[in-house]
């Protein structure tokens, strides 16, 4: 039997290394993949759960989803659509919070962080969120999740949702699993925490230019190089290994790894050469982005007929819920 994959990105800002890295490498490989049937959505009512500029969200659903095909995502093998316009989204979801304590959902290391990040704006919609994201892979009762690591709690809930609902209500909801990437996490680049679009300073985007990238890796902080030893666990020295670890994996040892441990590494020239090889694999995706931005009817259709096809499967689950819950 064919396996479903879901995944999705907010609309909170242009796309980081992070997304690419930990998701949209995911994504490609499993689009890819015949034995896959692979959708893709812009998490556009999630980017509601924290504070946002209606101008900018609206700008930015967008913009991700022309990353998306940029990035090599393609419509004619992956359903690509926008989350707000599958609002059965929103009703499962309501259903799925019925099995869901305040308690699980408050305890939920994702949800603190984000409380200390906006104090005030501790919503329902925030502590809702994983329940959310349950409905969103559940509704297509799909199987993998290629997402990053920091998804990993929230995954944890969808399957005991899919397991509470099935008990329950004898539905048929699979309990999936992470589709895992390479760069899995991808640290911030100010050396602490991840790479993250909310945190000024922490990221590369996948539209910047070979000069931002160099300015922007020339700002990680570093030691002096010269004590040698073992590479730190935490810290600029460590995001810029992780980086150089997944963008040359053939030579990482000899530039980075030796020559850190004898306490000859040079920062400068290293700092120079990831730009150089981290820009050599964005260029063709910021080309083929430019010619999309043109192409204004191709975006659009893609997005009005992405929301046709999932709503076909979306509206077939709630339905069966429905039943189930004796709601209908
Ligand atoms: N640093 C990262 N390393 C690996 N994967 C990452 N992802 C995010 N940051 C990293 C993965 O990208 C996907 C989309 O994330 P999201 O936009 O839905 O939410 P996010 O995790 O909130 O992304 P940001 O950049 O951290 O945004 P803000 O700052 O707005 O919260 C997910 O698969 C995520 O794992």
């Amino acid at each position: 039997m064919i396996k479903r994959v879901l995944s999705g990105i907010r609309a909170t800002g242009r796309l980081h290394l992070g997304n690419y890295l930990g998701a949209v490498k995911g994504m490609l490989e499993l689009q890819n993949d015949p034995g896959y049937e692979t959708l893709f959505m812009v998490a556009d009512i999630h980017t509601i759960t924290t504070p946002f500029n209606i101008d900018e969200l609206r700008k930015n659903r967008r913009e991700v989803i022309t990353d998306y095909l940029a990035a090599g995502l393609n419509p004619e093998k992956s359903i690509i659509f926008l989350q707000s316009e599958v609002s059965e989204h929103i009703e499962l979801a309501f259903y799925f919070s019925s099995v869901t304590t305040i308690a699980r959902m408050q305890h939920l290391p994702t949800y603190k962080d984000k409380v200390k990040q906006h104090p005030g704006h501790n919503t329902m919609a925030l502590l809702n969120y994983p329940v959310l994201m349950a409905a969103d892979i559940l509704i297509y009762k799909a199987s993998l999740v290629p997402v990053g690591i920091d998804q990993e709690p929230h995954l944890e809930v969808t399957r005991e949702i899919a397991r509470k609902m099935n008990q329950q209500y004898g539905t048929d909801f699979p309990e999936p699993v992470r589709f895992a990437t390479k760069g899995e996490y991808i640290p911030s680049l100010k050396g602490e925490g991840k790479m993250s679009k909310s945190v000024e300073g922490s990221y590369i985007n996948m539209t910047d230019d070979l000069d931002t990238i160099k300015i922007k890796l020339s700002k990680v902080p570093t030691d002096s190089g010269k004590e040698g030893g073992p590479i730190p666990k935490i810290g600029g020295v460590r995001s810029l290994y992780e980086l150089y670890k997944l963008f040359a994996p053939e030579k990482f040892d000899e530039d980075f790894t030796k020559p850190y441990e004898s306490g000859l590494i040079r920062y400068q020239s290293l700092k120079n050469h990831l730009a150089e090889i981290t820009y050599k694999e964005l260029k063709p995706i910021q080309e083929k982005r430019k010619k999309l931005e043109t192409d204004i009817a191709f975006v659009d259709n893609v997005i009005k007929e992405g929301a046709e096809k999932a709503r076909t499967i979306a509206s077939k689950t709630v339905n069966e819920v429905r039943q189930k819950m004796g709601l209908l």
